[in-house]
């Protein structure tokens, strides 16, 4: 290269300056020179040509932002290291099970998005409720086996919500987002599975809930969540005014006592187990636990207390293994022993369970038929649960007794029999109602019961509705209802007592065993009858009896009713007939027949403050003057049979597995079909 100045200034000359060029100054004045050395000595200038200050006030910033990186690395150090390694093996897993990081949330979960979901399905949102603190789990044997899954997430969908809002409705109960599912049974989604902790030793026979718990569950529907809502109300009745007594008087917020035991409490026990009600049948279990004591110097109805107490108790044991419940039940059966100590074997009606003594009402030595020949389920049940036979020893001497007895009329029995005789007394009486009825029901249940091989129960049963049908049964005007009238020494009455229609369910639970196809008719016959006995009545509600008309006359219904007849108490018969037909037919009309009684129920026995109140007249419906006592069957039987009839889920409390004993408590079939 040259020099442009010394070209302009002559000839050429040849004479050169020999520069040593360096890279650098190779570029010429005003080039771009970025080399390494270069920058140093320029930035050596320019820091050289700064003042003392500047120079200060940039060490000092220098120092500053050294010390704060070696700070912040101390503390990030561990962050990083952990969500490297983290991430490590996550990608490791990833490798190993593909698929799974779907299920193990990435190193940075997404809280929001799963918040923000929720917010758009509520239904989501309710699949696994916030534990409150104050929640306790039951005892594990309230925890039966879960159902798969997956299955369990698809049934709360439709349930939980629900249930979701009747416990936000009912202010004073705290809230418990629990899942009922399958078998009524409370399953929360990361709750521990384990079977029902059966204690059912020799020769106890394992309970066939075993091969129910297998099953899908069955969603809640509506009408069943409104008959919960039904037994949290007269719950509540109960709870505040009745603890631990007998029966509720939700008018005067008070109780009546009957045996001093805690009736309603032990009737119902099966029936929180069924509908889910978990803290519920806690508490009640508790209070079984800690103050029911039967050393008491009081007189108990033999039947009443084992169809209530015994009942309630094995059934209980049964549907959660809790071998408290079996334990109270041999206690009370023990009892109750002493009434079989009579001439005849025919047990008194009473029984005092502290003293060890029993007798007959005081003025007869005649106890009621039905009474002596309803006991049977429960005795038998408790001789095999517990391997002593002088229970089923007792009771079973009752039916053969009456099995050979003279004075039957096609079956057919009278209403007394004397406890020192063994005779039938007031012959010629025959009804299907009070004092013979469950004497019907449970020759086919016991029959059932010991698995269809003890023949003279299902003789006496086939003989006796012969009999209904060949004395008992007429055709009312002008509907043609077919009706079960009574006969008293050759003369039909055209009387029906609301008792009678547990007739209809028994007769189809006899077809659905494999007896006469025509019992089946019968028995649709009849369920309509009993349905008519609400729907004709001005409250929708049956009363205790009704006469029908035999003859067409100008504006009378079917159904007549005497005053002293027109009381409701909340009976269970009809709707446990509906809740038979409705699982042995799928006929839905049944379902909505039982939907009509229980918003009738709820229209006019309902008492606000809590409970529900058997009514003095269901023909006046602006005043069915209300009698102020609820029963303890409303819940262990009417309310129970309503949830058993909105139900689809035949294995809800399976009828080839159990048999209902006559206050609504199942005992397991022992030869299950
Ligand atoms: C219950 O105690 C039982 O159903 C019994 O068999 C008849 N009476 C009441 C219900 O009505």
């Amino acid at each position: 290269m040259y020099s442009g100045a010394a070209a302009a200034a002559g000839p050429p000359r040849r004479d050169f300056i020999s520069v040593t060029l360096g890279p650098e100054e190779a570029v010429g004045v005003g080039g771009y020179n970025n080399s390494k050395a270069w920058r140093r000595r320029s930035c050596w200038r320019k820091w050289k040509q700064l003042s003392r200050l500047q120079r200060s006030v940039i060490l000092f910033l220098f120092a500053f932002l050294a010390v704060c990186g070696v700070i912040s690395y101390t503390s990030m150090g561990e962050a990083w290291k952990s969500i490297t390694n983290k991430s490590l093996d996550e990608q490791r897993t990833e490798q190993e099970i593909p698929g799974l990081k779907l299920a193990n949330p990435a190193v940075l979960p997404a809280p929001q998005k799963a918040d923000a979901n929720r917010g758009d399905n509520p239904e989501l949102s309710l699949q696994k409720p916030p534990k409150p603190p104050h929640v306790r789990r039951g005892p594990s044997n309230l925890q039966i086996r879960a159902p798969r899954r997956d299955m369990r997430l698809k049934t709360q969908h439709d349930t939980i919500r629900a249930v979701e809002e009747l416990v936000e409705a009912d202010k004073v109960e705290k809230t418990e987002k629990s899942i009922i599912s399958w078998r009524g049974a409370v399953i929360e989604p990361d709750q521990s599975t384990e079977p029902p902790s059966s204690k059912i030793k020799e020769p106890e026979k394992p309970s066939p809930m075993e091969a129910e718990d297998q099953k899908e569950p069955v969603p809640i529907n509506e009408r069943q969540l409104a008959v919960i809502e039904a037994f949290r109300h007269a719950w509540k009745g109960y709870k505040d005014f009745a603890w631990g007594h007998d029966e509720l008087k939700p008018l005067s917020k008070s109780y009546s006592e009957w045996f001093g035991l805690g009736l309603t409490l032990i009737d119902a026990l099966d029936t929180m187990w069924i509908f889910g009600l978990k803290e519920e049948f806690e508490e009640a279990r508790k209070w079984v636990a800690n103050d029911l004591i039967f050393d008491k110097n009081v007189d108990v109805n033999l039947f009443e207390s084992t169809i209530r107490i015994l009942g309630g108790l094995l059934s209980t044991y049964h549907l959660s293994g809790d071998s408290l419940f079996l334990e109270k039940a041999k206690d009370i059966g023990n009892r109750l022993m002493p009434a079989f100590k009579t001439p005849s074997k025919i047990p008194y009606s009473d029984v005092n369970i502290g003293r060890g003594t029993a007798h007959p009402p005081r003025w007869t030595s005649d106890s009621t038929v039905a009474e002596v020949t309803s006991i049977q389920l429960e005795f038998r049940e408790l001789s095999r649960l517990t391997g002593d036979e002088k229970f089923q020893k007792a009771v079973d001497g009752v039916m053969k007794h009456v099995h050979t007895l003279s004075g039957k009329n096609d079956g057919l029995v009278p209403m007394f029999i004397n406890t020192n005789s063994g005779q039938f007394t007031h012959l010629g009486v025959y009804t299907l109602g009070a004092r013979a009825d469950s004497y019907y029901e449970y020759l086919l249940k016991q029959w059932i019961q010991g698995g269809k091989k003890e023949n003279e129960l299902l003789e006496d049963y086939m003989r006796a509705i012969e009999g209904v049908k060949k004395h008992l049964l007429q055709r009312s005007q002008p509907k043609k209802l077919t009706f079960v009238g009574e006969l008293a020494h050759g003369h039909f009455s055209a009387k029906m007592d609301h008792l009678v229609c547990f007739l209809p369910g028994t007769l189809a639970l006899g077809a659905h065993n494999g007896l006469a196809a025509d019992h089946m008719k019968l028995a649709e016959a009849l369920i309509e009858t009993c349905y008519q006995m609400y729907a004709q009545v001005e409250t929708g509600l049956s009363p205790e009896i009704v006469h029908f008309n035999l003859h067409a006359q100008k504006g009378h219904k079917d159904v007549e009713i005497k005053p002293a007849d027109r009381h409701n108490l909340l009976r269970p018969e009809t709707v446990e007939s509906l809740f038979y037909m409705y699982r042995f037919t799928g006929d839905k009309k049944y379902q909505d027949w039982g939907w009509e009684i229980l918003q009738n129920f709820n229209r006019y026995t309902r008492v606000p403050t809590g409970g529900y109140t058997s009514i003095n007249n269901v023909q006046n419906p602006s005043n069915p003057e209300p009698r102020d006592k609820m029963e303890s069957f409303f819940l262990g039987e009417t309310l129970k049979y309503m949830f058993l009839l909105f139900s689809d889920d035949i294995d809800l409390i399976n009828l080839d597995k159990y048999i209902f004993n006559t206050e609504a408590h199942p005992l397991p079939i022992w030869v299950p079909a």
